[in-house]
């Protein structure tokens, strides 16, 4: 599975640093949604399902968490802990999230408004689903 970081710029200087975000330039996409993850207890793990078309870029702001991420074929593990990093997470791609740390806020940028018939949350039929055409 081809695993794609967007690393992007950070403006930094004796004050802090400051990541800018724009749409079709430094983003895969035009962004329609945003969303983030925080507060989220001990030992939770989240997830657990494919989306048919949304394409998904996964920023973890403060803190650290892992991703599995599965296309059917190939399971990967990686760490997000670089706010300076966007995860791309394709269409048809299986995912979890697990090991959060206490602080940590997970930014995700969507392409599509949410829509839960988008979402495939039965891992055997999104086996055969993935693994259709190939
Ligand atoms: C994904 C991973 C990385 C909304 O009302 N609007 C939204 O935009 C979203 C994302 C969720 N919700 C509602 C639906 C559920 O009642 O918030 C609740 C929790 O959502 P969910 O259980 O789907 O959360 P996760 O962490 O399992 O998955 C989320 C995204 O849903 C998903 O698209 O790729 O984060």
């Amino acid at each position: 599975m081809d695993i794609k970081f967007i690393q992007f710029q950070s403006h930094g200087d004796e004050r802090g640093s400051l990541v800018s975000l724009e749409g079709h330039k430094n983003m895969p996409f035009t962004i329609k949604r945003v969303y983030y993850i925080f507060d989220t207890k001990e030992k939770v793990r989240r997830g657990f399902h494919a989306h048919k078309q949304l394409k998904q870029l996964a920023i973890v702001l403060k803190g650290s968490c892992r991703f599995l991420l599965d296309d059917g074929k190939e399971k990967i593990e990686l760490l997000l802990d670089n706010p300076s990093q966007g995860l791309f997470i394709e269409s048809f791609v299986w995912r979890e999230m697990y090991d959060f740390s206490e602080d940590c806020v997970l930014l995700v940028l969507a392409d599509s408004f949410y829509d839960e018939s988008d979402y495939i949350r039965d891992y055997q039929e999104f086996i055969e689903m993935a693994t259709h055409d190939s």
